[in-house]
């Protein structure tokens, strides 16, 4: 007797190298017209644009800009924090010009430094008091997936603080000079199916609207932009230089960090931890997590288009290679986990191959190597960094170590 469901039809999760689909990636210098990219000025003009509409109206969707009221309140400020080491902020950013709508941003900045500091960006999974042991930190109010719908009662009352802290070394990053700007993504868009209707998605409907069209954003792409907002106040704070923020992310984020660096270029660098399907590993190698499953255990997380390539990644104009292309010349981290089969390792590391000849149009190393490198030996020497840590899905101290290493070489003056 066959089951007919939708999770009964996937086929078997592939873990086999030997099993992976011979594939063709598209070239990221070849134009939609056949046209052969051959300079930075035609990329730049021409071919980059070209495939950022294909990300949005194919991939993530088509978020709005910078919304006229977006307006921004200090909440709280203590100049003595973390040991007097730091300084901390937070700053409610108000999504239009009434006060209803906000993200909160806790904002770490080092008390020693001489100029404005550069910063690493990133939103966090449990709120903002989950991140460290700072006892003054506002507990963010937990946004989950209602008891009645499945939701589970005992992360509706909130996580405890510092729930998170092994994930978010802010002492090792103030003693290295950077600041550290986190967003609990629930205040932007709660992260589960709600039909669009408890996020910022709403807040820019169209008369008569009630979700997203198929090419528009879904939960990835407004946490993305919700990340552009946030930066949108970093340009305002005096303590923070804006050249120079690394936007960052684990896993869900992390595909999130390459979309927000991709659509945004005022970030400097991006960092992609262990994000995978969707994030930096290749579709069409359909190893571990597959479009098929991504888009039916988080239907939420893609614009409606994305289902197309369910099960059809041929079909797909683009893959992953090209987002992380769209974000040079600029500075990308792909950190992967050697135990972290579901997110692809070795198709991360791919991506990073494959969007190498897009710097060097630019002039720029991209990844070095062709050959996945041994575990635990970064390789930091290019603009596309890269490492398979031991070990399984986080975001460790180490993680973090090689990724201030690599920022140190890009945006410390
Ligand atoms: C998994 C999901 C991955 C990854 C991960 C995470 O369940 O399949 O794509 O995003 O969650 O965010 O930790």
């Amino acid at each position: 007797l066959t089951l007919f469901c939708a999770r009964a039809q996937m086929p078997a999760t592939n873990y086999d190298e030997s099993q992976v689909p011979a594939y063709t990636l598209p070239d990221p210098l070849t134009t939609i017209a056949g046209k052969k990219v051959t300079d930075a000025e035609t990329w730049t003009s021409e071919r980059r644009p070209e495939l950022l509409s294909l990300f949005e109206s194919e991939v993530y969707g088509k978020a709005p800009g910078r919304p006229e009221g977006l307006h921004f309140e200090v909440l709280s400020e203590d100049r003595y924090t973390l040991g007097n080491m730091a300084t901390r902020r937070e700053i409610a950013v108000y999504f239009t010009e009434s006060d209803a709508h906000f993200m909160t941003i806790l904002l770490y900045i080092p008390n020693k430094r001489t100029d404005a500091v550069p910063v690493f960006l990133g939103l966090n999974f449990k709120g903002n008091h989950t991140i460290c042991d700072d006892p003054l930190v506002t507990e963010s109010v937990s946004r989950i997936k209602p008891r009645e719908e499945g939701g589970s009662e005992v992360r509706a009352k909130g996580f405890p603080r510092a729930a998170a802290a092994s994930r978010w070394p802010v002492e090792m990053l103030i003693a290295n000079g950077y600041g550290l700007a986190t967003i609990y993504r629930g205040d932007i868009d709660p992260d589960y199916d709600d039909g669009f209707q408890n996020g910022v998605h709403p807040l820019f409907y169209r008369e008569g609207q009630t979700k997203p069209a198929p090419d528009e954003w879904g939960t990835i792409a407004a946490w993305a932009w919700g990340l552009s907002r946030a930066m949108d106040y970093l340009e305002t704070d005096e303590d923070v230089d804006a050249s120079r923020v690394a936007v960052i992310g684990h896993s869900r984020h992390g595909k999130t960090a390459l979309w927000a660096a991709a659509v945004d270029p005022r970030f400097a660098m991006a960092v992609s931890n262990d994000s995978g399907c969707g994030g930096a590993a290749l579709s069409r190698r359909c190893y571990g997590e597959t479009v098929a499953r991504i888009n039916s255990l988080f239907p939420h997380w893609f614009c409606g288009n994305f289902n197309r390539y369910s099960g059809n990644e041929a079909a797909l104009p683009v893959d992953q290679h090209e987002l992380i292309a769209l974000i040079a010349p600029r500075p990308v981290y792909i950190a992967s986990a050697v135990e972290d089969r579901w997110a692809d390792p070795k198709g991360e590391f791919l991506a990073g191959v494959h969007a190498t000849p897009v710097y060097e149009l630019f002039g720029l190393e991209g990844l070095s190597g062709t050959e996945l490198p041994q575990t635990d030996a970064p390789v930091l020497s290019g603009h596309i960094g890269h490492h398979v840590r031991s070990g399984d899905h986080d975001i460790t101290l180490y993680d973090w170590r090689q990724f201030v290493k690599f920022a140190d070489k890009h945006l410390k003056r």
